[in-house]
């Protein structure tokens, strides 16, 4: 029997050869009942029914088919009708099913048979003299098998050679196939998984990597970007993969090729206390920066600045641009100085770093190259400034970074405010924006919706029975309880004594005017746990793990973030708080939320904690984000960073004079990267050879809020 692929003929063996009572007949036939591969009439019977999927294999797949026949013979789920269905649900094309069950099942043949070096013996017995690389250590290769998702377009043979390519790159242990018979773990914020999104509000499988792939330097970082370029496979770098509510390491097109920088590429490279910065790799995260600090004895000098969470990269939260609490919180503003590789391989030094620091020994690589002495000092060197094109963008793969880490300060003071008033808001609002200008406020304060707070403390379940959204007497409750206010506003003062002292006195004379509002410091607060302590480590620098536990508000809580900008106006704030406060309820979620004072405006953060495990929740939280998205826009506000669902719709608010920005950042995209493989389709940039119109994602969410005439058309 032959089967023809492209012109390769390839033997298959004649079933006679795997009858068991021949075994000993031939040295062939010895081998074959190892395998326990008996039962002619069952393997002519399965062979017919696939013989047609067949034809369009090639060697590597007809290996596996062996192997999948005896296993059907035993009973075991998977026929050609099984395969077929599955065609049809996930809209694949009959080889890549036939692939995608195949790999099953030779993997649990395998592991039930006990069989370690089952690949190499089936090889050696098929192919005898075939060199393929086989590499697991243990038997069973997972990168020797197919994704559970390929990515688009690419062939099972095509992503198999890409696999064993970039195994001779970084390594077979840097290389993770995504095993289609391996549920997808969520893992946990500091464990988390890498393949998918463990706050998913698709199915999980939907944002899922084919393959993760963990190079150990910029060098190889520079490999596995031509090699991507090469075969044509999109990939989606991260570093320490902890951009979670927006996320977290999966990528925007199934299939993707995951490129995790952070688990070899942690090292801090330099820290200058004269120049106060530190220059890191992209697995350097607030905690490992901290610790560095610390062991050293060099945080008696110098502070970073930390968001929420200590587990995520500097050099991720920064090309996000996201948001830390001291004076030094907009991380993007703080950084000075990138390296990076480019979607052709290249490697560019921005700013002051693209001026050689004489003294270079020659023909050293270029990323070993002795950086410039200004390049972590002046940011924008000479000519047009382009770390901007670098940020939430699919331009480039950021390989190192400066970043500037604030000075002992000489003296610190957090403190907390409280409010009693939902409608205090306004007032608050237009306290903050005077200090703020003044620098009065001197680093990033908040503003928290008293549920925040109340989730950090205890889940809904704690404090009520209902499911429905809490009401404002419940709200008025939950605040007289916990000793906080319906709003509560957190800051620091930084300097010696003096300075803290008249800067204290300036804010309390401002925000006391309100009233009912009390001022708190850390010692006020002797409640286990008190998030004004927790918040006084954040303020100055300290990366936490405590700010995390609202999102179990709800069970199996996972979360999403709705990010809009507003103005530090009241007007303006409590606008948009009761627009998209309304919305929440309504959809049957509470307002959990704070506002972060920037510079010159409000990161107003909404977050939508929901069931992971209930459709209809997910299904709400989509629909929730994607109304107060369309709700903001009709009112000019727009969002500084989305979740990888909401990109595209987010991206086509920012439409001002025809979509002119999105021309601009498709032309840019299109001429750096002619085969759009980097991160296809980052924050709505989607590169020429896809057709954005065909992934663009919503409008599939079919719900209304009860009582609409959109909810009475539903139900029609
Ligand atoms: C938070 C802050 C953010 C963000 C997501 C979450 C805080 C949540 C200002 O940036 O993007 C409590």
């Amino acid at each position: 029997m032959e089967i023809i692929r492209g012109g390769m003929t390839v033997e298959l063996m004649h079933p006679d050869f795997m009858n068991p009572n021949d075994a000993e007949s031939s040295s062939r036939n010895g081998k074959a009942a190892q395998m326990n591969i008996n039962g002619p009439e069952c393997i002519i019977l399965s062979l017919k029914r696939i013989i047609s999927h067949v034809r369009y294999m090639g060697k590597r797949l007809y290996i596996l088919l062996q192997v999948a026949v005896d296993h059907e013979e035993k009973g075991s789920r998977g026929g050609a009708e099984g395969w077929e269905d599955t065609s049809k649900t996930k809209g694949w094309s009959p080889k890549v099913v036939l692939a995608h069950h195949l790999v099953g099942h030779i993997e649990s043949w395998a592991a039930k048979n006990n069989t370690e070096t089952l690949p190499a013996r089936l090889l050696a017995f098929l192919f005898p003299g075939l060199d393929y690389p086989l590499t697991s250590s243990h038997g069973f290769c997972h990168n020797d098998s197919l994704p559970r998702r390929l990515p688009p377009n690419v062939t099972p043979e095509a992503f198999q050679a890409f696999i064993s390519r970039a195994q001779s790159i970084v390594g077979a242990e840097n290389v993770t196939v995504v095993d289609p018979q391996n549920p997808l773990e969520d893992g946990t914020y500091m464990d988390n998984c890498k393949a998918h999104d463990m706050h998913s509000v698709y199915e999980r499988d939907y944002f899922v990597a084919s393959a993760v792939v963990a190079p150990r330097g910029v060098s190889e970082v520079q490999a596995i970007v031509k090699l991507a370029d090469e075969f044509i496979v999109p990939v989606w770098p991260f570093s320490a993969g902890r951009n979670v509510g927006y996320g977290g390491t999966a990528p925007r097109v199934p299939g993707s090729v995951g490129i995790e920088l952070g688990k070899n590429m942690n090292k801090v490279l330099e820290v200058s206390v004269e120049g106060a910065y530190a220059l890191v790799e992209p697995g350097v995260t607030y905690f490992s920066l901290y610790d560095y600090l610390v062991k050293t004895g060099l945080r008696e000098h110098l502070w970073i600045d930390v968001p929420d969470l200590g587990g995520g990269s500097i050099i991720g939260n920064a090309v996000e641009r996201g948001v830390g609490y001291t004076p030094y919180g907009d991380h993007f503003m703080m950084h000075c100085g990138m390296e990076v590789v480019l979607p052709n391989g290249e490697l560019v030094r921005t700013g002051m770093g693209a001026l050689p620091e004489p003294g270079n020994v020659p023909g050293l690589a270029p990323h070993e190259q002795k950086p410039n002495k200004t390049w972590q000092l002046f940011n924008y060197g000479f000519g047009p400034y382009n770390d901007g094109i670098f940020t939430q963008s699919n331009l480039g793969i950021v390989v190192k970074m400066g970043i500037w880490l604030m000075p002992n300060p000489g003296g610190y003071q957090a403190y907390m405010i409280t409010f009693p008033r939902d409608d205090d808001l306004s007032a608050i609002v237009d306290k903050i924006r005077p200090l703020r200008l003044q620098m009065i406020l001197q680093n990033t304060p908040t503003l928290r919706h008293i549920l925040l707070d109340a989730a950090v403390y205890n889940p809904k379940s704690h404090y009520t029975d209902k499911n429905t959204p809490l009401s404002e007497a419940e709200m008025d409750e939950i605040a007289a309880k916990l000793n906080l206010g319906r709003w509560n506003f957190y800051g620091a003062v930084y300097g010696p004594e003096p300075i803290r002292a008249v800067l204290l006195e300036a804010i309390k004379a401002a925000f006391l005017t309100i009233s009912g509002s009390k001022f708190y410091l850390p010692e006020d607060r002797t409640e286990e746990n008190s998030i004004l302590r927790i918040r006084s480590d954040t303020l100055q620098g300290i990366p936490s793990l405590d700010e995390p536990r609202w999102v179990d508000w709800l069970p199996n809580g996972g979360h999403l973030f709705f990010s809009p900008i507003a103005k530090i106006s009241g007007a303006d704030a409590a606008l948009q708080y009761e627009v998209t406060k309304r919305r929440c309820q309504e959809t049957g979620f509470d307002f959990i939320g704070t506002f972060i004072v920037g510079m010159r405006d409000l990161h107003h953060i909404v977050c939508i904690v929901f069931d992971r495990e209930d459709p209809e929740q997910r299904l709400r939280a989509r629909w929730l984000m994607r109304t107060m998205i369309k709700d903001c826009a009709a009112h000019g506000w727009g969002e500084y960073r989305t979740h990888l669902a909401l990109m595209d719709q987010i991206a086509n608010t920012y439409n001002f004079n025809d979509n002119a920005l999105m021309k601009l950042n498709e032309t840019i995209k299109n001429a750096l990267d002619p085969n759009g493989i980097m991160a296809p389709g980052k924050n709505g940039v989607w590169p020429a050879g896809y057709d954005k119109e065909q992934w663009v994602l919503g409008g599939e969410e079919e719900w209304a809020p009860p009582g609409t005439q959109a909810a009475a058309a539903t139900k029609d």
